[in-house]
Order: structure tokens, then sequence, then C-alpha cells
């Protein structure tokens, strides 16, 4: 586990939805130290619990009475369930939608006072690549998916204002090993500073609801952290040391959305169905 902080008392209980999933997997581990026992839940399969430290759960984030079951006794939730790219929409619709509308019933239902909602980039997936953006800048979501994570923030927002359970929304840029294009030049996310970044937002009072950009120290970003500036992230990694390999790959066209908007392809995704 790599923690660029003082250690913390841990959670008693914490809740890590889409555990299988490529983040998942990775916060499994990285989670140990700030729970004393952290409930895994996917609707894929999971390995079972390696020790009595965690707990493994089964759960359709559109099934409302298995996430209120799910949410029972936890202090905390890291919300990473739900579809992760662009999908039609009846896809999104269950597990990004009405499953965001369960988390926070069942946090408010159970008494939970803290989310870790990812979100992500495409939010604002329409923008160009030459704007800067921060958190109050307007979302422009790049497809059903930039919308469900729109919605989920709204929800956030809803529930700190009307029950004062409080969220960090993280708009996660590109969080991967290593950044696999040019356009992960820009948004790439080391695991070591989304660990940092998660303990910040589990312990940092009052965060209300705080929006963040999840992006490493990459050379030239699009976003500005300033609203965000009392959870203390700094990070510690950047693109630039992969920026030889990445640089070997051949440019896109001019016209290539990749090279265009800060969503990148998912802005020509669809439509479905036709
Ligand atoms: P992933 O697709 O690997 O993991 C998502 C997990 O959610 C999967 O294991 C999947 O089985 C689970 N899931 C899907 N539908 C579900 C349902 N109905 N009920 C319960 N679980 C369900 O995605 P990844 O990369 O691990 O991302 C995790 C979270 O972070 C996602 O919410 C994604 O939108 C967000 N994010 C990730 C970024 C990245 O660069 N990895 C960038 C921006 C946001
Ligand atoms: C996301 O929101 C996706 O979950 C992830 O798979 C990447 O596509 C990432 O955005 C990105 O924009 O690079």
């Amino acid at each position: 586990m790599t923690s660029t902080s003082t250690p913390r008392a841990p959670f008693n209980r914490l809740l890590l939805t889409g555990a299988a999933g490529g983040l998942g997997k990775v916060l499994r581990e990285r989670l140990r130290p700030y729970a004393n026992v952290l409930r895994l839940s996917d609707i894929a399969a999971l390995a079972p619990a390696v020790d009595d430290h965690e707990e493994v759960v089964l759960c359709d984030l559109a099934d409302k009475q298995a996430v209120h079951q799910l949410v029972e006794g936890v202090d905390a939730i890291l919300h990473f369930g739900g579809v992760s790219v662009e999908r039609p929409f009846e896809e999104i619709l269950g597990a990004n939608i009405s499953g965001v509308f369960h988390i926070y019933e069942a946090a408010r239902k159970h008494g939970v006072k803290r989310v870790i909602f990812a979100s992500s980039n495409h939010v604002i997936g329409f923008y160009k690549q030459d704007q800067q953006l921060d958190a109050t800048s307007a979302r422009r979501p790049d497809g059903y998916y930039g919308l469900s994570k729109s919605y989920g923030e709204d929800m956030a927002s809803f529930y700190f204002d009307r029950y004062g359970i409080e969220t960090v929304s993280i708009r996660i840029g590109s969080s991967f090993p290593e950044p696999q294009n040019r356009r992960m030049m820009h948004t790439w996310l080391s695991f070591d500073d989304l660990t940092q970044l998660l303990e910040r937002s589990l312990y940092t009072p009052n965060v209300g609801h705080t929006v963040v950009y999840g992006m490493s120290a990459n050379k030239d970003v699009w976003w500005d952290n300033r609203y965000a500036s009392h959870l203390g992230f700094e990070a510690k990694d950047t693109s630039e040391v992969f920026r030889d390999k990445v640089e070997a790959q051949p440019m896109p066209a001019d016209d290539d959305p990749a090279r265009i908007y800060q969503g990148g392809a998912f802005v020509a995704a669809g439509p479905f169905g036709d």
C-alpha cells in the first residue's frame, strides 16, 4: 500500500462497489489500511474473501432492495460500480442511474454520512482540448455514460443539501497503469495518486459536495482543482515518464475526436439501435 500521509484510524466498515472491475481490483488491496472490514461488491464474480477483513457480496445496483441490504452497517461508501463506458441508454439506466439513486437512498436510510463517487471526465467531455476548466464550469456530457455521471453528481448535491450526506465526486480522468495514448498524457491518474485522493476524500472533514478532477501531476492539464484545495490532494506522479512511449504511436488525424475533445472518442460513440 502506498500512502503519502500519516496513517489514519481505520473506519469500521467501508463499502466498495465495482470491486470486480479494473479499479476495484486495485482498490481491494489499497483500501485495506482504511477499514477494519472492507465490504466488496459487484454484479460480476469476485474472488472469495481472503480473511475476516473482507466481506464479499454479489449485488446488482439496479436492485433497490439488494442495495439497501448491501449498505446496512457501513460507515462510508466508495461507489465505483456501474457501466464505465459509453453504451445504449437502456444499459446505463439500471446500473448507473437507478444504481446511484439506490446507493444514496440506502445511505440515507442507514445513516451513512460520506460517499466517494467515481464520476468521470465524460461529464465535461464535449469541451475542446484547448479549454481550461474548473469545478464550476458548466457540464458538457459527451454521451449517455457522461450524462449518468452528471446525474450522479446532481444526486450527490441534492443528498447533501437535503440530508447532509457528504460526497466527494471524483471526475476521474484516465486511471490505468500507464497512459495509453496522447490524450491520456493530459488525463492520466496513477493508482498511487488515486489512492491518495481516496484517502483525502474519506478523511477530510466538511467536504459538503466537493468536485475534484482526478489527475496526476501531468505536464499540460485541462483542469484546475482550486475548488478542491481543502482536500489537500497533491499528486506525485506524472505522465511525462511515458511520453516517449506514447509519442511513438502514430499521430491521430486532425479531425479525430481524440485530438479535439477532452472526452476523446466518447463524443463520437453511437447513435445506438438505428
Ligand atoms: P470497470 O468497468 O472495470 O468496473 C466497473 C464494475 O462495475 C465492473 O466490475 C462491473 O461488473 C460493475 N457493474 C456494472 N454494472 C453493475 C451493476 N448493475 N451492478 C453492480 N455492479 C455493476 O470500470 P473501472 O475502470 O474499474 O472504473 C470504476 C469506476 O470508475 C466506474 O464507475 C467508472 O465509470 C469510473 N471511472 C473510471 C475511469 C478509469 O479511467 N478507469 C475514468 C473515469 C471514471
Ligand atoms: C472513463 O470514464 C472510463 O471509465 C475509462 O474506461 C476511460 O475511458 C476514461 O474515462 C477516459 O476517458 O480515458
